[in-house]
């Protein structure tokens, strides 16, 4: 008769106790505490938080650069002319591809088959798939049409009151949340789970050109449309949104609290800056505008990023990475940096090969602190 203990046994079982302790702590095979991390939807999925806990993570080690649109098409090409090529401007120059993607979903509220900007919806699902299988965090904005006129984004008619509930379009709105919650759960990755994804709706509400913002609306009804619109999504069983709440650029902290729906209700806090007003005014704006946000992040225990910026005098400043918009953001703290869409020579927002900036970006993507998709993905877990 055997009278020392087995050790494999032993072994053995103190395996399984790990195992059932781990279950039980809620704590993927990486460490995270999913039950320690509260967003604002409660039923978010681990996943979603598991997006969170890296987009925090990021931002103690840089800034992930990101890119609208990136891979469906920049100047003088268009994904759907070589669709087997995951192709990016950012990526010819760098070798790399951008960390955040970033894609808008206008249109789909209408049921079409292309946004707004003519991405395919099918385009898109296959470049997030691809994407985030990579270690790309996905951001979307929603340009979505007025729903009062029927008109786009652009037309200021008021509309806010009519899609609350009670208002006279609400069955319209619903229809479209829905429309925009089966877009959000068909984006499954490789084993079938949906892909979280920063959801950044009704963006730059202080300026007054969307029919969601400024004159158009009063503050109260953006801060109610922001929730029933988070109500609704989770109704249409959505549960894998980190939502991002980002103005234009600010000139005061109240202006970024006017429209703010409450920590309860945002994810993510973030400013979009143009340099609509020169490059030494938007160096300055982007440094105090980060200070402001980044001084409510830390007080809400929240991440913060620049959710849209670019270069709108395009082709003008040969340097303008390194010396405008660098100071800018250097030092921030923020997770991320969004340029705009590469449409055409006369709408473009970061570089592409050939273009007047692009030898300089080269030098700004070598800095240690800008992270491409290959550094975040030795980054996250
Ligand atoms: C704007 C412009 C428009 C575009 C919209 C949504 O800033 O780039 O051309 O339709 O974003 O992507």
């Amino acid at each position: 008769m055997k009278t020392t203990p087995d050790v494999k046994y032993i072994v053995k079982r103190l395996f399984i106790l790990l195992l059932v302790f781990q279950l039980i702590a809620c704590k993927s095979a990486s460490g995270v505490d999913f039950n320690a991390i509260q967003v604002a939807d409660t039923e978010a999925t681990n996943a979603t938080k598991l997006l969170y806990h890296n987009i925090q993570k990021i931002s103690k080690k840089g800034i992930a650069f990101g890119h609208q649109d990136a891979t469906a098409y920049g100047i003088g090409w268009k994904h759907e002319d070589e669709p087997k090529l995951l192709r990016s401007d950012i990526k010819q120059i760098t070798g790399d591809f951008p960390a955040v993607h970033g894609y808008d979903i206008g249109h789909i509220e209408l049921g079409r088959p292309h946004n707004l900007d003519t991405v395919s919806f099918d385009l898109m699902r296959d470049h997030i798939q691809q994407l985030y299988e990579k270690g790309a965090i996905i951001t979307m904005s929603w340009h979505l049409d007025n729903p009062v006129t029927n008109g786009s984004s652009w037309d200021k008619t008021p509309a806010v009151p009519a899609i609350l509930e009670g208002g006279e379009q609400r069955e319209k709105y619903v229809l479209w949340v829905q429309r925009l919650a089966d877009f959000f759960n068909s984006l499954k990755d490789k084993s079938g789970n949906v892909i979280p994804v920063v959801f950044r709706p009704y963006h730059e509400m202080n300026g007054s050109w969307f029919w969601w913002g400024g004159d158009n609306l009063t503050p109260e009804d953006y801060k109610q449309l922001w929730k029933e619109t988070q109500q609704l999504l989770k109704q249409n069983n959505v549960h894998s949104l980190l939502y991002a709440y980002s103005p234009n650029t600010i000139s005061s902290e109240e202006e970024f609290d006017k429209y703010y729906p409450g920590d309860e209700f945002v994810d993510i806090l973030g400013v979009d800056i143009y340099n609509h007003s020169g490059n030494e005014a938007f160096t300055r704006d982007v440094k105090s505008n980060l200070e402001i946000v980044r001084k409510k992040a830390r007080l809400a225990g929240k991440p913060f990023a620049l959710t849209e910026t670019g270069n709108n005098n395009f082709g003008e400043d040969p340097n303008w990475w390194t010396t405008t918009l660098y100071p800018g953001i250097k030092d921030s703290g923020a997770a991320w940096l969004l340029l705009w869409r590469n449409a055409r020579p006369s709408h473009y927002f970061a570089t592409y090969p050939g273009e007047i900036s692009a030898q300089d970006f080269k030098e700004f993507a070598e800095l240690e602190d800008i992270l491409f998709l290959d550094e975040v993905e030795d980054i996250i877990d």
